[in-house]
């Protein structure tokens, strides 16, 4: 037989160029839409474009993602792995024609034909594979990885439905199916021949032999395929283009053809339909420790499926796995994925036969672990029976592990407290395994995503851990994409800045400091105020189409859009709002300054409080909106359905942002720094992000107010009351009575009855405790707002000095301090 010959995959060596000229951009999607999806131009609907450009724009994509791999695979570079069970990536043709520098020829291409590349882009369904700001976090990083040239790979779930779709009736969340695959996605490609098979429950068989440690074989009762699907993550410039490999979850058997035969039709589907629901649905809630048997197999089977992918990978590119660590960085995002540590634990001492101690070193060396909350009930730990079922052979190496780490905490001089609460098994709450000290225990390097978070967090969650392992934690600030979350959402802005300050920026965010002195400048000011109102006026319309309700753009946009949460202070935000409408109609006289307040974000669907808060927000905006007396001086608007798209909307046309936490809650915060790279103002606590936003924009354009955490914490171990507040603070009063009265809600008063008295007797969110002083740094705001000159300086410094919260930032100091991965780095 003779030898198989080379064969060069096209691109390998590239980018060979393609031309991108608008001619040869319209002649190919011209033949994309002839031969690959059959239409005649003239009979081709609105998708049929969408999906003609994704393809053009998507060979050109393939060849530099070979180029990429090829070039990854030959310098022998270390891979870093980022395990997240969310990637809330949003769209990706805009992000990909922009990064391989195309908007413009396409645009000249699809005139020829009449059709408007906005359009076309506004088609594409948004990948909403993540709940808020962990999953948003994971797509920044992954094209910032991409753009910054770290040979990343994101591991995820390829979920079916994505995040739930928000409807509104009658004020009140709906929630609906998301289906963003049900015309297919042009940007994945099945791989089948990375496909693994993934066991859950069973037994343990240990074998000993005579002076040899035992040898443990999980027999796993059930066995279902985890299949790839890639995705190309298309760096800055086109340079890298990184992977993304989602998991779906398939039968090994289709079909029980034995049960189908004797008639047992549904019987014969059970087992693909349970192998299936897996990867059906993402669980729709951020911070809410689920509990379900489902959530934990989902945990499991991506992490699984992508340790074995990991595994594949070295060993076809190194001898052993003795050198893992040199040449593997893994990532786990939040607890979700730190089953992997139980389970490289597995592969590396029952499948690949390391020592203990040796497999122990190998696994901290290799993993790092993101924290991204201190929230008590997003802490994962499960049931050891449910655990112990579906995952005996990891359960006792989590006995295992947890034996050693307590010999070493009692060897240091450790207390029977200080041990039970570093112990990776919690037994006060009906024995439990705690993820969060799993992670914690088997990485090397565990971060926070904020300074204050991370202090936090040694302060109090991993106080104990922190004390044995005192190198440990580190401090990761979070950022955004640049490119995303300036250049593409407001196009705007960016050429103002380009012609103002040059293109620099575009490579390094940080050179937008560059316009720092043009807030002196009468003249950019007005330029740099003419597009924040084109912005407000292009987010009426929106509004206008889908609310029928009209904002004037000349009126402040105060905005506050994430998910909804009592931490978050929504209700605070209402609450301002309706004392304001009270003071409008009680003193007509006044110079009021006119206000739009909007709101977006989503609950989750089994978060009462949450979805209350959605419904007040619904019913005081139809009061306050047809009520004439108001003469249009303040709207309240509650946008449904928030997701990425919107928000590259609604970011570029803020005026105000509202980051209103409760003081020492949100753990850092991203749409704070997408607010202000787009020159809005922010009016918030000291909490999360905000603290190093303050650091770097400067006290006099930022808007601090309310309890510091530290006086957070020391007001709630001296009353939990909101009474005596109310009672002498009569603009609350008044505000808290409209709602307990029923003025919002005449149909059915009773309907906020909940909401109002946990104000009275347990203020737990300082609610109360931080009304006035949110009262008066709004009002200060109305009055600057009308020293126009003044608040567009303070807008400009904004955008200047917050190039350092971009991604390419964090993910530098990531690849630097706990990878030690990325360019330059060889292993
Ligand atoms: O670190 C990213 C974000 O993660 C959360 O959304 C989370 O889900 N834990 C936090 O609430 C945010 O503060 C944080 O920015």
């Amino acid at each position: 037989m003779s030898a198989t010959p080379k064969i060069e995959p096209m691109g390998a060596k590239v980018p060979e160029p393609r031309q991108n000229d608008p001619d040869t951009l319209a002649r190919q999607i011209v033949e994309k839409m002839t031969y690959s999806i059959c239409k005649h131009p003239e009979q081709a609907r609105k998708y049929d474009w969408l999906r003609a450009v994704t393809l053009v724009v998507r060979d050109r994509i393939i060849d530099r993602w070979f180029a990429s791999t090829d070039r990854i695979r030959q310098s022998k570079d270390k891979r870093v792995y980022y395990l997240s069970m969310e990637f809330l990536i949003g769209r990706l043709l805009r992000d990909a024609i922009n990064n391989l520098q195309l908007t413009g020829a396409i645009r000249e291409a699809l005139k020829r034909y009449n059709v408007e590349l906005d359009m076309v882009e506004l088609l594409e369904p948004d990948a909403a594979l993540g709940n808020g700001g962990l999953g948003r976090l994971a797509a920044c990083f992954m094209e910032s990885m991409a753009s910054t040239g770290v040979p990343g790979v994101g591991y995820g779930i390829r979920y079916v439905h994505g995040f739930f779709r928000q409807e509104i009736a009658e004020g009140a969340q709906v929630e609906l199916p998301e289906t963003w695959l049900v015309h297919g996605n042009p940007w994945e490609f099945e791989r089948r021949d990375s496909t693994y098979e993934i066991g859950f429950g069973g037994k343990v068989l240990t074998q000993q032999e005579p002076g040899k440690p035992p040898r443990h074989v999980w027999r796993p009762a059930e066995r279902v395929l985890a299949v790839a699907y890639d995705t190309p993550i298309v760096g800055w410039r086109g340079e890298q283009v990184n992977t993304l490999r989602l998991w779906s979850a398939q039968a090994v058997d289709p079909i029980l053809l034995d049960a189908f035969n004797s008639g047992d039709h549904i019987g014969a589907l059970v087992e693909s339909n349970k192998a299936e629901a897996i990867t059906r649905v993402l669980y729709p809630a951020d911070s809410h420790q689920a509990g379900q048997e489902l959530r934990l197999r989902q945990e499991y089977f991506f992490s699984a499926a992508s340790l074995q992918d990991i595994i594949r990978r070295h060993l076809g590119e190194n001898d052993s796995l003795d050198n893992l660590a040199d040449k593997v960085a893994i990532q786990l995002n939040d607890t979700h994925p730190a089953v992997s540590v139980a389970e490289l634990m597995r592969l590396l001492v029952d499948v690949h036969g390391y020592e203990w101690g040796k497999a122990w070193e190998i696994t901290r060396a290799t993993f790092g672990y993101t924290n991204h909350t201190l929230l008590p009930e997003a802490l994962e730990h499960w049931p050891i029976n449910l655990f112990e079922r579906l995952l005996p052979r990891q359960m006792q190496i989590i006995y295992q592990i947890n034996a050693d780490v307590i010999r070493e905490a009692s060897q240091k001089g450790f207390d029977g407290s200080q041990i039970s609460a570093i112990s990776l098994i919690d037994e006060g709450h009906g024995r439990r395994v705690r993820m969060g000290q799993l992670a914690f225990v088997g990485s090397h390097a565990v971060n926070g995503v904020s300074a204050l978070h991370t202090e936090l967090m040694k302060e109090t969650v991993f106080r104990n851990l922190h004390d044995l392992y005192r190198d440990r934690i580190q401090n990761k600030t979070n950022g955004v994409t640049p490119r995303r979350w300036l250049m593409e959402s407001n196009p705007g802005l960016t050429g103002l800045l380009t012609e103002a300050i040059g293109p620099g920026f575009l490579d390094d965010v940080e050179k937008l400091r560059d316009a720092d002195p043009l807030a002196g400048d009468a003249g950019f000011r007005d330029r740099f105020a003419a597009v924040k109102r084109a912005n407000k006026a292009r987010l009426a319309d929106v509004i206008s189409d889908r609310l029928a309700i009209t904002l004037d753009p000349d009126a402040i946009f105060d905005i506050q859009v994430k998910r909804i949460h009592e931490y978050k202070r929504q209700f605070l935000n209402i609450i301002e709002a309706i004392a304001l409408y009270n003071q409008i109609r009680a003193h007509p006289e006044k110079d009021w300054t006119p206000r739009v307040k909007i709101f977006a974000g989503k609950a989750a669907p089994s978060y009462v409080q949450a979805k209350e808060i959605i419904h007040l927000a619904n019913d005081v905006a139809r009061v306050i909106n047809s009520d004439p007396s108001v003469r249009d001086l303040l709207k309240v608007v509650f946008i449904p359905n928030y997701n990425v798209s919107l928000a590259e909307i609604i970011m570029p046309a803020a005026d105000l942002s509202e980051q209103i936490s409760t003081a020492g809650l949100e753990a850092s915060g991203t749409g704070n720094m997408k607010f202000a790279l787009n020159g809005a103002l922010t009016i918030g606590t000291l909490d999360g992000a905000n603290v190093e936003m303050l650091e770097h924009v400067g006290e006099d354009n930022i808007f601090i107010f309310g309890l510091k955490a530290d006086e957070v914490a020391q007001r709630r171990r001296e009353t939990h009351s909101g009474r005596s507040i109310i009672e002498r603070t009569p603009l609350l009063r008044e505000a808290v009575n409209a709602i307990s009265t029923g003025v919002f809600c005449p149909e059915s008063p009773a309907r906020y009855h909940t909401l109002v008295s946990s104000l009275y007797n347990n203020d737990w969110w300082m609610i109360c405790a931080d009304f006035e002083a949110y009262w008066e740094t709004q009002r200060h705001l109305d009055e600057l707002f009308l020293r126009q000159d003044e608040w567009q300086a303070k807008a400009i410094r904004n955008t200047a000095r917050m190039g350092w919260f971009s991604s390419d930032r964090s993910i530098r100091e990531y690849a630097t301090d706990i990878w030690h991965a990325g360019p330059g780095k060889r292993a």
